[in-house]
């Protein structure tokens, strides 16, 4: 496989319901597409890297430059075996994961086409054909609008609701959301907003019977979630913290934590994704595939990704309607009324691109080579 070219697009797409986190409130995204050629076939990718560097230090403008300027060049030309070959061949950059990952995941997409099948038999999915979907819930104006919010999406069937939470928005809004649904599948995701000397009132939530809490302490933290896990019933899931197999192995030597979420673009693409999963696999800790919020083609390589053997929780990984009123892929990702995600047997990341409507978002477009 010679990579001949790479094309790099900006895509501006406005969300039909703000998202919002600990860390900020996001109404429109601004995605960067990775489009890889060779012998005249096509893989594309999807950068997973928010506006801001709050979630990591990566932002939609700095993955542009790593692709640019790093990642691509070392690419660019060369005979890969695989698209195995990716990940080690950028290694040297530091961090940057979602940029590099975009990159990886796109060249696997471009090697699952050139052998003409589904990219989830070429990653060494399909252990279930129907992908368990949960949903993310960012924080609302008011506890009112959650619950509705909640009720509308047990309504289309999803298997398991987690809200984001954040001091003064926490105890009291979980222990609302379990009164009005005392036996659906919960959990919380703080994304980063607590310390150790919050671990007392997080104990709180262990009342509340939660699947997991998600990412409470500092986003490169491990140590202190090993402690905090310790004080608590509820299983700690890592997220922001686990950005290689090897953190997952400290992670879990430690007993940081209960499960995984893995997520395609912060640790680098499938190559790493699976090394992870593996891992996690071998140490009896379930994984379930997280979700940034991407457009078709990242939500494509999610649902690849879920297919793999010790996926075996919801993800965050739901229909494109919830977040798009026009997706960049045909037809859209749609869940059925029991809360699953279909695989497809076309061939590469299985939906056709809507080249009219991307090429109408595009805000930037450059290529390489
Ligand atoms: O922590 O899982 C997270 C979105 C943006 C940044 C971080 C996270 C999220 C989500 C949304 O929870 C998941 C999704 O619906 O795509
Ligand atoms: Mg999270």
């Amino acid at each position: 496989m010679k990579i001949e070219r790479v094309t790099l697009r900006r895509i501006r797409m406005p969300l039909v319901h703000f998202f919002e986190t600990s860390f900020g409130r996001t109404y429109q995204r601004d995605i960067v597409l990775v489009e890889v050629s060779s012998e005249g076939l096509s893989g594309w990718g999807e950068v997973t890297a928010g506006e801001n560097p709050f979630y990591n230090e990566e932002w939609t403008e700095s993955a542009w430059m790593i692709l640019r300027d790093y990642a691509i060049p070392r690419v660019l030309g060369r005979d890969l075996a695989s698209a195995g070959d990716v990940y080690p061949l950028t290694a040297h950059i530091r961090g940057h994961n979602m940029a590099r990952g975009g990159l990886e995941a796109a060249i696997w997409d471009l090697e699952a086409r050139r052998d003409g099948v589904p990219l989830w038999s070429k990653i060494g999915g399909g252990a279930r054909r129907q992908i368990p979907c949960g949903v993310s819930i960012g924080i609302q104006d008011s506890v009112e609008e959650l619950l509705a919010l909640i009720e509308k999406e047990l309504e289309a069937g999803y298997q398991r609701i987690k809200i984001k939470i954040k001091p003064g928005w926490d105890v009291n809004v979980v222990r609302r959301v379990r009164e009005r649904f005392p036996s659906i599948r919960l959990m919380a995701d703080a994304n980063s907003a607590y310390t150790l000397a919050d671990a007392e009132h997080l104990r709180k939530l262990d009342e509340f019977y939660l699947m997991m809490i998600e990412q409470p302490l500092a986003h490169d933290d491990i140590i202190d979630h090993a402690q905090l896990q310790a004080l608590l019933e509820t299983p700690i899931c890592l997220d922001e913290s686990i950005r290689t197999a090897h953190h997952a192995q400290q992670a879990i030597r430690l007993h940081a934590c209960g499960m995984i979420n893995i997520k395609l673009g912060r640790v680098g693409g499938f190559g790493e994704a699976k090394r992870l999963h593996d891992v996690a696999q071998a140490a009896g800790i379930p994984v379930w595939c997280g979700g940034m919020l991407e457009s078709g083609v990242g939500r494509a390589h999610n649902v690849a990704l879920a297919s793999l053997e010790n996926f075996v929780l919801p993800g965050d990984v739901s229909a494109s309607r919830r977040y798009w009123k026009r997706d960049i892929i045909q037809p859209p990702v749609e869940t059925a009324a029991d809360g699953t995600i279909a695989l497809r047997d076309e061939p590469g990341f299985g939906y056709a691109l809507d080249h009219d409507f991307i090429r109408s978002i595009t805000v930037r477009e450059e290529t390489v080579g």
